[in-house]
């Protein structure tokens, strides 16, 4: 009955993308000390997420300014000439993640892009704050001051950067991408804000684009330097959802994780179809007496809708910072397995995908 998927991929040890050589293939910075603050869930609100998309389907800020009411964006404030919320995202939160280059006046200004594919050059951003000046004070969250993910749109070539930023508020990585349209997000806090945002855009890189399709779900993941990692658990769209990675090395479970980015685990959730950017992050922390160093690294993650989703779990082991990848569906009702395992299959709890609670 066992029929492992061959698609279940993992990307080697973080930086080996594309077989350059650059930055990214040094292990991260290990760090055990606390972020100051966390975000256990991201919830992707329906309303926000409209929004969002409106934003970012109209190419600008233009459609902010249209007909279209904004139940939640009015002031309280006595009758007066409407106010176009030109200048700010609507009410109704921050829910939505990296799916707009702009929000709350902070904008992601991309000033380099690698000019050659499968080359290593440079990629060069700022923020721009409300100010419209270049943000260059930012409150550190999991052990940085910001964090950079580029994945192709097609959810392949998935990095993980920590770029360095330069007195003028200039964040310089160098990086190596494949051709295509990439997505890149910045994910941050700037000083003053008590919550981390995430800003997204694409990014154009040129060549023969070859579309990787997204591989079919799977519970098991595989490096290629001897990692597996299972999944257990369930995404079940508007539930903050228990989610297990464990991960065992040539068969034997892993019980010496190392902290990475203040975790046991580091897991981005990535939406198939527009890339909205879901932020998880595991239900314990090193050192806190009660969360061990693997094998199990436990996550909760709320998912807005039903549908596949692209995971990609960051772990450190050895010094090396691995990530290992699993597509995963989405589905309402609760106990649904992950990955799309048909419920009718057994009866018995054989199947390693036990039921979510
Ligand atoms: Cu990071």
């Amino acid at each position: 009955m066992s029929t492992a998927s061959p698609a279940a991929t993992a990307t080697p040890p973080s930086g080996a993308v594309d077989g350059d050589t650059d930055d990214r293939a040094q292990p991260e910075r290990l760090s055990s000390r606390r972020s100051r603050f966390d975000r256990p869930v991201i919830r992707l609100a329906g309303f926000g997420l409209a929004l969002a998309l409106a934003l970012v389907g109209g190419g600008g800020l233009g459609l902010l300014a249209g007909p279209g009411p904004t139940p939640q964006a009015e002031p309280p404030g006595p009758a007066g000439p409407a106010v176009p919320a030109a200048t700010s995202t609507p009410a109704g939160g921050p829910d939505v993640s990296g799916l707009a280059v702009s929000e709350d006046g902070y904008t992601l200004d991309v000033r380099a892009t690698p000019a050659r594919a499968d080359t290593p050059g440079e990629l060069a951003f700022r923020i721009v704050g409300p100010g419209g000046a270049p943000v260059t004070a930012f409150t550190p969250t999991h052990d940085e001051p910001l964090h950079l993910i580029v994945v192709r749109r097609d959810q392949s070539g998935f990095q993980h950067l920590h770029p360095a930023m330069g007195p003028d508020g200039t964040w310089r990585i160098t990086t190596s991408l494949a051709p295509g349209d990439h997505r890149v997000f910045a994910d941050f806090a700037p000083d003053g804000r008590t919550e981390a945002m995430t800003l997204g855009r694409d990014i154009a890189v040129g060549g023969l684009y070859s579309p990787t399709p997204l591989p079919p779900p799977s519970t098991t993941a595989t490096t290629a330097d001897g990692y597996t990692v299972t999944l257990t658990g369930a995404l079940v769209p508007g539930t903050a959802s228990p989610v297990t990675l464990s991960v065992s090395r040539n068969g034997a479970p892993v019980t010496d994780l190392q902290p990475y980015l203040a975790a046991y685990g580091h897991l981005v959730a990535l939406r198939t179809g527009d890339l909205a950017y879901l932020h998880v992050h595991p239900t314990g922390s090193p050192g806190d007496g009660r969360t061990p160093a693997g094998p199990a690294v436990e996550f909760l993650a709320e998912v807005p809708s039903a549908g596949p989703y692209r995971l990609y779990l960051d772990f450190a082991h050895d010094g090396v910072v691995r990530t290992a990848e699993f597509t995963v569906v989405a589905t309402a009702g609760a106990g649904t397995p992950v990955a799309g395992v048909p419920t009718t299959s057994s009866g018995h709890g054989e199947s390693g995908a036990p039921h979510g609670h």
